[in-house]
């Protein structure tokens, strides 16, 4: 039973068989001059604030919220510690609204205790684009839980995305909420062998030893692929011809434009990377692979506070194998220092995970629209978008 999300425009359990259903908005958009105005109602403690990024102590402030309360994997080992610069590039793409970077602080003490954003995104299912927000960071911190808190942020968020006459919205998660999209799988690539089986990360296997592990995980000291270099701000425009061909071939994907391409992935220092490859002979951008850093807070371990982890984001190949361009992008993120490569059975990843020992992890990841339905039994593969 799920008593606010069964009142919500999202996909119900019961419709679940139900192939009359169409695809497309559950419920038409409301008139703007409907939209409340006002901000939902919060308990009386609590006050709304919308979060500048561009200030520094309110940056500060968001990430130690979520240093401390974000989410956390299921024994409690790890919790994501996404980076000040990594929350600003997350939440300042183009066209984004700073009234979508929402917090509730307590009156009393101004303390920040809740978070929940929304960035602009065009997101292509099948043939229609739509202008939807990718909500995201939603926290709310340990002692105010199971308060029925985070249903007031949603319809906070959802008010401020409709009074910019938006109406859809995408969104990931690990829990089972009405009702996935598709359900993906993570996938971790050992770069650390030692540090991870010391944080708790992952085990030895059986039969196996430390040292027959570190030469099971050892990489190239050099990327193989000739023509491979970092992307440059010049690359811009082939990324994007690139990135949208590429693209069109999976059911859900983003829609990138240039502007898109130069704020996503441009490689900003410790946030996102991005390779690509040049063709020796035409000179054109054959290839392209990008990831993103997140590291983890590792919690109650006397010699790591810190697990560097990459993420894969979007990969494109087109001359060069992808079991060769990820192979590569694993090589960079090892030069890097990064102590696992972490990847989703998206697009075309899956085919190649295992060839470049990844292995399943233990979690899924859920992808959600909201107030948008698309038949049921979409397969990972069929989508071309990563959330941060
Ligand atoms: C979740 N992750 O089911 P029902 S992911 C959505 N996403 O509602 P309470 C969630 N809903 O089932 P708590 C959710 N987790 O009764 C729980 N819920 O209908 C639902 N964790 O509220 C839940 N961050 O306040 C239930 O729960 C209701 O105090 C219960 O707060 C939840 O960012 C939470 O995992 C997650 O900070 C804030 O546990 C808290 O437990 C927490 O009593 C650690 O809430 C951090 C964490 C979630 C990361 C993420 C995506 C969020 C998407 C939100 C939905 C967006 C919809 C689209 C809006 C725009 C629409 C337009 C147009
Ligand atoms: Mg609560």
């Amino acid at each position: 039973h799920h008593r606010f999300w069964e009142t919500q425009p999202v996909g119900q359990f019961k419709d679940l068989g139900d192939t009359s259903l169409p695809e497309g908005p559950i419920e038409p958009p409301s008139l703007l001059s409907d939209v409340k105005s006002e901000p939902c109602n919060l308990p009386a403690p609590y006050e709304w604030t919308t979060c500048d990024m561009d200030d520094e102590r309110t940056c500060t402030e968001v990430y130690n919220l979520l240093s401390l309360n974000y989410v956390e994997d299921d024994e409690n080992l790890f919790r994501f510690n996404y980076s000040t610069e990594f929350l600003r590039w997350a939440l300042r793409p183009p066209g984004y609204f700073k009234a979508w970077h929402i917090g509730v602080r307590v009156k009393a003490t101004k303390k920040l205790v809740a978070f929940i954003t929304g960035v602009p995104a065009r997101i292509r299912v099948r043939e229609d684009v739509v202008r939807m927000a990718e909500v995201n960071f939603l926290c709310v911190h340990k002692k105010l839980r199971s308060k029925r808190l985070a249903p007031v942020m949603i319809k906070e968020v959802t008010r401020r995305v409709h009074l910019e006459n938006i109406w859809q919205a995408v969104y990931t998660a690990g829990v089972v909420l009405p009702t996935p999209t598709t359900t993906c799988r993570y996938w971790h690539r050992t770069l650390n062998p030692k540090k991870l089986i010391d944080v708790g990360f992952s085990r030895l296997g059986a039969r196996m030893t430390m040292s027959r592990t570190i030469r099971l995980y050892k990489l190239p000291e050099s990327t193989v692929t000739p023509g491979f270099r970092k992307m440059e701000l010049r690359d811009v425009p082939a990324v994007t011809r690139l990135l949208r061909q590429y693209l069109s071939q999976f059911v859900v994907a983003l829609d990138f434009d240039e502007n898109d391409v130069e704020h996503w992935l441009l490689p900003l220092e410790n946030v996102v990377d991005s390779y690509l490859i040049v063709s020796p002979e035409t000179h054109e951008v054959t290839d392209f692979c990008s990831f993103y850093s997140l590291p983890a807070s590792i919690l109650n371990n006397p010699n790591y506070s810190v697990l560097k982890a990459a993420y894969s984001f979007y990969n494109v190949s087109t001359k060069t194998p992808l079991l060769q361009l990820m192979n590569d992008a694993l090589i960079v993120a090892k030069q890097q220092d990064y102590d696992v490569f972490n990847a989703l059975d998206v697009m075309h990843n899956e085919a190649v995970l295992k060839e470049l020992k990844f292995g399943p992890g233990d979690g899924h990841l859920h992808y959600y629209l909201y107030n948008y339905r698309v038949r049921n039994g979409l397969k990972p593969s069929e989508l071309g978008l990563v959330l941060l």
